[in-house]
């Protein structure tokens, strides 16, 4: 969960006075990663740490190894937020972050004869040296209770008297930023029970239900929900975004008045930023506190919202947008539901004044979703109370526009914007891959790039200089010596540093198609089979590498995990292909893994149906590291292109406007007999559990190939052959990863957050005093 809040207005004072909050939540707030290399590289204190610790002893590589990976996310929206903290660190901007201390992060990922299981990540076992407990910054947490209607100097007003309270303790994690005395804070709330004891269950002598009830408070911080896209109406889920923000508003708001007495300034001084929809209910809170405890009218406290909200939306997929059902809502936040009501009366009324009666487009855009569990709609309700309404890419946007929000971009187009995602150059070169931060330097003559990364392009100058593709090969080398030693020590399979490094990690998710890749896999490993001995001396060699976790209640994406196996199983241990092919699953995908895999690829894969992913990151990492990419004209990459050339990458598949054309066309007309042939493969028990895999294949044939697999295969497979092709010409490759670093400038969160800066919060940067 994040909510992130900013301060405005003049710069110094606003960072002594601290008012800022960048009220920016996600449920799935990640501190996700490691801290300690991180933080010694922005404090600059590397060398004195490593130096330090070798006089006691320790190696610091070793050591920093150590730290566990924390977890408090799903995928890459939390990863987001955690690059966009450090850059908002570095570039000296007055922001905080908010978010929960679950007590389990996201599940571990075991895998077990093929399948996964998940194992509960109890992340704080040894404690978390980097968190600040602040025992005396705690504020109480209300829920469930009835609403009264009451007079208050001479005219009604809604009480609310809760049922339950819990106790939100914060513990303050620092982000320093980088070349700057800038440090911000990650504020992360634990549930803790009410100080005030249940007096009565004591003193009728129920002393264990006391206690028990007691703990159960503790469960809204516990454990984080791991399925990042399906949210179906769970109370605890509920208590938990509740619980986020309340706790960060409080605190918020305390620091406001610290040195204000009247809200019309609160705008002038926070911007609100909701990072999807699991914060929302800020908004409804906000309102709430104005009106029943601050006790300004309706109008001024509405003028209030609508200045201090901006709402960026991570998603394309209806079903990744929340909807809490009435009845849950009304008996957990009763006078939240009240205000939810009277915002989406006062905004129907306005809307029929601006489209009449138009029922159909009224019943879309309301708050409420009638039907059979009625519902609050999170997104509409940010929208309406949002002064800016952003994208992650400009394609999201577009989409966003023209059809996800398409009614609302009518109605106020001013609102719609977008910012591209970035992802910051300090984790993902200089933290994790050294070799290649200190060649850059060297190259460039600065590490001036580490803070502005538009120097990076000056490499391009360097990009046919023989000097230089011999270090870069060999920092390439040396990066893919590490991944294979992981790969042998994770899985026993000894690789070819000489093959192509093929990798595909993220969350498995079927519109991400890793079942394509897979199923491309089996087409390669049965043309390798299907040659003459020496043909096959004419192969690119190839150690596919997956990895990524599936939704524990996620079956089709658990059948993906298992395919890849079963394939895994078949493919490694045939002797007739040797190092040509390997699959290689790598387990429990998570930050650190990533450090160490991306530097180590050669090439990697983002290959969406065209219109579903809505930004993408990790592409973005794969590009600072001179990876070259195959993918899909979707979400970021368009961008991508534009920065690198189409020749600098291999691009394939349908694009965005052809999909809905091409998903009425049967199937039979679009699939190419490759195709059919692996599926059938897989059909037949090839690789076996013959009768688990049916369904999988089910579902890319027919009227039901809905993610196009069958479609995309003939040009993904030309894409593949381009790959081989340009890996064969080493010069050549080593000049297309030269300048997909040089071009990947416009992708470090850097420049996200100083769009956000200057276009949508309206904040400066505010030099820390030294
Ligand atoms: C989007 F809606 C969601 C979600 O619940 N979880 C998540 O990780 C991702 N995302 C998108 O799928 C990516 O395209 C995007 O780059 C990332 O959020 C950050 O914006």
């Amino acid at each position: 969960m994040i909510l992130n809040s900013i301060s405005r207005g003049k710069t110094q004072s606003v960072y002594t006075s601290c008012l800022s909050s960048f009220l920016w939540h996600s449920l799935a707030f990640g501190i996700s990663g490691r801290s300690l290399s991180n933080s010694v590289i922005n404090l600059g204190i590397r060398d004195q740490c490593a130096d330090a610790l070798s006089q006691l002893g320790f190696e610091y590589e070793v050591l920093a190894e150590q730290e566990g990976d924390a977890a408090l996310g799903n995928g890459g929206l939390a990863r987001l937020s955690a690059c966009q903290m450090d850059s908002l660190a570095t570039l000296d901007y007055p922001a905080w972050g908010y978010g929960l201390r679950y007590q389990y992060g996201l599940f571990r990922q075991v895998i077990l004869d093929g399948f996964q299981h998940e194992q509960p990540d109890y992340w704080l076992n040894f404690g978390n040296p980097w968190e600040i407990e602040r025992v005396h910054v705690s504020y109480p947490v209300k829920f469930y209770g009835t609403v009264e209607e009451e007079t208050l100097n001479g005219k009604s007003c809604q009480v609310w008297l809760p049922g339950e309270t819990v106790e939100a303790v914060a513990y303050d994690n620092p982000i320093p930023g980088y070349g700057t005395r800038n440090t911000i804070n990650l504020r992360l709330w634990a549930a803790k029970p009410d100080g005030q004891y249940d007096m009565e269950s004591y003193n009728t002598g129920d002393y264990i239900n006391a206690v028990v009830n007691r703990q159960r408070a503790e469960t809204i911080s516990s454990v984080l929900y791991p399925d990042d896209r399906s949210h179906q109406g769970k109370e605890l889920r509920l208590k938990q975004h509740y619980f986020f923000v309340s706790a960060s508003l409080q605190d918020i708001i305390r620091r406001f008045k610290d040195g204000h007495n009247n809200f019309d300034d609160f705008p002038e001084k926070i911007a609100l930023q909701l990072n999807d929809t699991h914060p929302s209910l800020a908004v409804v809170e906000v309102m709430r506190v104005l009106v029943d405890e601050e006790h300004l009218g309706w109008d001024q406290a509405w003028n209030i919202v609508c200045k201090i909200f901006s709402f960026t939306t991570h998603t394309v997929l209806p079903e990744a947008l929340e909807k809490i059902p009435v009845d849950l809502l009304g008996s957990l936040l009763p006078r939240h539901l009240q205000i939810i009501y009277d915002i989406n009366f006062n905004f129907m009324e306005e809307l029929k004044k601006r489209i009449g009666l138009d029922f159909n487009r009224l019943s879309q855009m309301s708050i409420v979703e009638e039907g059979a569990v009625k519902s609050i709609r999170m997104a509409n309700l940010s929208i309406v109370c949002s002064h800016t309404v952003n994208g992650v890419s400009r394609m999201h946007s577009e989409l966003l526009k023209t059809r996800v929000f398409k009614d609302f971009y009518e109605l106020w187009p001013h609102k719609f914007q977008y910012k591209t995602n970035g992802v910051t150059q300090r984790r993902w070169i200089v933290v994790s891959n050294p070799s290649l931060c200190a060649l850059i330097s060297k190259w460039l003559g600065t590490e001036a790039w580490i803070r502005d990364i538009d120097l990076l392009i000056g490499l391009q100058e360097f990009a046919a200089d023989a000097d230089l593709h011999q270090e870069w090969k060999m920092v390439r080398k040396v990066n893919k010596m590490r991944l294979a030693e992981y790969i042998e020590a994770m899985s026993g399979v000894k690789v070819s540093l000489d093959a192509m490094f093929d990798v595909q990690i993220k969350r498995i998710h079927e519109y991400k198609r890793q079942l394509l890749n897979i199923l491309s896999i089996i087409h390669r490993y049965d043309c390798i089979k299907n040659m003459e001995k020496t043909q096959r001396r004419k192969v690119v060699p190839r150690v596919c590498i997956v990895g990524g976790k599936a939704a524990p209640g996620y079956e089709v994406a658990k059948k993906i995990i298992k395919l890849c196996h079963a394939v895994a199983e078949k493919i490694n241990n045939d002797a007739d292909v040797g190092d040509l092919l390997k699959l290689i699953f790598v387990p429990d995908y998570n930050v650190s893994v990533a450090e160490l895999v991306i530097p180590g690829a050669d090439l990697s894969q983002h290959i969406s149906t065209a219109g579903h992913e809505a930004s993408g990151t990790g592409c973005m990492k794969f590009l600072m590291n001179g990876c070259l990419l195959l993918a899909t004209a979707d979400g970021s990459t368009v961008e991508i292109i534009e920065e690198i050339g189409e020749e600098n990458m291999f691009l394939f598949g349908a694009k965005v406007h052809e999909v809905p054309a091409l998903r009425e066309k049967s199937s039979d007309d679009k699939a190419p007999l490759q195709f059919s042939r692996v599926v059938r493969m897989v059909r037949d028990g090839h690789f076996g559990f013959k009768d688990y895999f049916k369904s999988l294949c089910d579902g890319v044939e027919g009227d039901s190939d809905f993610y196009l697999l069958g479609s995309d295969f003939a040009s993904y497979l030309e894409a593949q052959a381009a790959a081989d092709k340009a890996f064969v010409d080493q010069e050549k490759w080593t000049q297309m990863s030269i300048l997909s670093t040089a071009g990947s400038g416009r992708f470090s969160s850097d420049r996200t957050v100083e769009d956000y800066a200057e276009t949508t919060w309206g904040i400066e940067p505010c030099t820390c005093p030294s």
